[in-house]
């Protein structure tokens, strides 16, 4: 994507979050957030035979859709992104005109809280009984009860590498014990430059990794925390290429790139588009010692969707095992599904750097959000660093 008009609309999507916290706040006011929220008696009037879609790219099966479309005569259209700021800004927008999105689920508590999501209708989700009861104790952290998100696949913010460019580009520097040195220490950055280094395009996704490898507060820091994660990452500016996330999985599957903080998941799926295409770059997905950042990406279902009926259709079929685990052996990313696990290519289901050990998983950081004064401060300062002056 490019850079400056995924920015723009970042910027967009960041103002329209201050006036997101505006509206929450006045309560005595009649368009209030709280009073906006629908009920899910709607969901039971008939509807067209249609339902829109909105999720990240490369996120599905080749056969996801075309499968749901024959099993209910429902025509799916099917739109992606890969930014949370870019969905958050339709979403704030009103009238998105889709039926599920797919927000993090730390975005999504500001949405739920924003009251842009209408509640679930369980007896309307028999395949429930699928999900594991792990990730939803998880997922009630920031949706209580469960009561708004679905989980769709959750993976970590990590460091992924072209492992021969990167051990041909450190020369005698053997590989760090932290795998975050390679993207924030000036000693690795500055040798890896050679190859292309990538990062994330987003204050967000930057800031939380840069003071997590700090050892400060990833999501409550204080403004002296985001000046001295700013002061880190001005020092390894100069060694970063590119700013862009959806574009990761290319970059590295082509060589075009050896060194990228982005999605695990993504890094699995370069490693396998790279064998698909020929191109046969090793890549890997580093699993820090210290931990990566986790996330999960959760489908919801706007408040002012047209097709709710449709939209609880969909989720019921992705929560079928199979339908679940085509999706992951697809896009390798680690599923929600527990009853899916035994449909999970072996290959996939043994790589640690997805489906994590469970010493690994205690070390994620789980998925948080920032207060928007917090949110405004990241982006003053990722301007500054992106711009690098
Ligand atoms: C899918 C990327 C989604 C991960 N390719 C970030 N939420």
């Amino acid at each position: 994507m490019n850079m400056n008009l995924s920015y723009s609309k970042y910027l967009l999507g960041m103002a329209i979050i201050t006036g997101l916290a505006t509206v929450s706040c006045s309560k005595s006011d009649n368009t209030t957030a709280e009073a906006a929220k629908p009920t899910v008696a709607a969901a039971s009037e008939p509807e067209e035979k249609i339902l829109n879609i909105y999720n990240w790219s490369d996120y599905i099966a080749p056969d996801t859709i075309a499968n749901f479309e024959k099993e209910t005569g429902i025509k799916v259209r099917y739109d992606v992104f890969d930014s949370n700021e870019i969905l958050h800004a339709k979403l704030i927008a009103k009238n998105t005109g889709y039926d599920i999105v797919v927000p993090g689920s730390n975005w999504a508590k500001l949405q739920i809280d924003g009251g842009l999501f209408q509640k679930l209708d369980k007896s309307k989700l028999p395949n429930w009984k699928n999900l594991d009861p792990g990730i939803l104790k998880q997922m009630a952290e920031l949706d209580p009860g469960n009561t708004y998100l679905i989980d769709w696949m959750w993976s970590y913010n990590t460091v992924g590498i072209n492992v021969d460019k990167v051990k041909a580009a450190l020369g005698d520097t053997p590989m760090p014990d932290n795998a975050w040195d390679l993207v924030f220490n000036p000693t690795y950055t500055s040798k890896l430059k050679s190859c292309g280094i990538t990062f994330l395009d987003t204050p967000a996704d930057v800031f939380q990794a840069a003071l997590h490898y700090l050892g400060k507060p990833v999501y409550t820091g204080t403004p002296e925390d985001y000046q001295a994660a700013f002061d880190m990452l001005m020092k390894v500016r100069p060694d970063i290429k590119k700013f862009n996330s959806g574009g990761q999985i290319d970059d590295l599957a082509s060589g075009n790139i050896c060194v990228a903080y982005g999605w695990a998941g993504d890094f699995n799926l370069a490693h396998k588009r790279s064998i698909e295409n020929k191109a046969e770059q090793h890549i890997e997905a580093l699993v820090p010692k210290t931990g990566g950042l986790m996330f999960m990406d959760t489908m919801a279902i706007p408040a002012d969707a047209k097709h709710p009926n449709n939209a609880h259709l969909w989720m019921n079929y992705i929560m079928q095992p199979k339908v679940t685990a085509a999706i992951t052996n697809t896009v390798t990313y680690a599923n929600p599904n527990k009853a899916a696990t035994e449909f999970v290519d072996e290959d996939i289901k043994n790589n640690k750097s997805i489906f994590l050990s469970d010493e690994d998983i205690a070390k994620l950081v789980p998925p948080g959000v920032e207060d928007a004064k917090t949110k405004r401060n990241m982006t003053r300062l990722y301007t500054k660093f992106k711009s690098g002056v």
